[in-house]
């Protein structure tokens, strides 16, 4: 589906700066464009980073960062936001107290509650992530935990299937109006379950690709299920597009680096 450019809707990404450009702003950036959308951001941290991991990170001022954001929301209308890495307590609030004015319906913003690197590094100070589960949860309509964010937000231990159910629904209770999607990464096989605002729970079967191209895919998943919101798609259909889209661009990876290499966000434009 192409958007006439004239027509083409602005999304915004609020996360950290991965140099190597698998995961973080770049990445979302990508996953806008392939999806026909106009991509801004505003970085909340810079990392030092390739495909081989995490070495070190360095947080924006709270102050930068609301004035970025007041800078882009007063020039163009933002008709969804992807919220990813946030680092430091005073970054969680700043976002909070942005969301809280901007007008942006809930429904067309997603949090992947970023608290760890796939390489192990903490991108989540202990009183940011108090902060995100105590008041940016009620300000989002879409959160994207994996299994050790789902336990971190639920406060319960998760491991298999029953334990996803329990805690997804417990986190559902505490945030009426919050659609939860688990993504299963780390599940055998790997698929994802969504808990709707609603209440209606379906799992989305996926299948284990062999590859060294993870780096980022859980900001590729949240990004691209954002794209599908502003574009218009019910919540079933799409995290089933996300997730497909997600698929595709790790079939399509090409090599990278020497640890755990991109996945290919533009591969629609492969052969242009
Ligand atoms: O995948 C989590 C993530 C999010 N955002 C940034 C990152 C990472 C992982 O390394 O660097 C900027």
């Amino acid at each position: 589906m192409t958007v006439p450019a004239s027509e083409r809707p602005v999304a915004l990404t609020i996360a950290g700066f991965d140099p190597s450009a698998g995961a973080g702003v770049t990445a979302d950036l990508k996953v806008f464009a392939a999806h026909d959308l106009y991509g801004v951001a505003a970085i909340t941290a810079l990392t030092v980073q390739s495909t081989q991991g995490v070495r070190r990170l360095h947080a924006v001022s709270a102050g930068f960062l609301a004035e970025t954001l007041e800078c882009l929301a007063e020039d163009a209308k933002i008709s969804g936001v992807k919220i990813g890495m946030l680092g430091t307590a005073g970054v969680v609030s700043v976002v909070s107290q942005f969301l809280t004015n901007s007008g942006i319906p809930r429904d067309r913003i997603v949090l992947d509650p970023v608290v760890r690197s796939s390489s192990g590094r903490s991108l989540l100070n202990l009183a940011g992530l108090d902060l995100l589960r105590g008041e940016l949860l009620a300000l989002v309509g879409w959160v994207t935990p994996n299994l050790d964010e789902l336990a971190e937000l639920a406060g319960c231990e998760v491991s298999g299937r029953q334990s996803i159910l329990a805690a997804a629904r417990e986190l559902a209770l505490a945030h009426p109006g919050l659609n939860i999607v688990v993504t299963g990464g780390h599940l055998d096989p790997p698929d994802d379950f969504l808990l709707e605002a609603d209440g209606a729970e379906q799992w989305f079967h996926g299948e284990r690709i062999e590859s060294r191209a993870t780096h980022g895919t859980g900001c590729t998943f949240s990004s691209a299920l954002l794209a599908q919101l502003v574009t218009g798609s019910p919540p079933a259909e799409a995290v089933a597009r996300a997730k497909q889209y997600v698929r595709a661009a790790m079939e399509a990876a090409y090599p990278v680096g020497k640890g755990q290499g991109p996945l290919n966000h533009l591969y629609r434009l492969d052969g242009i």
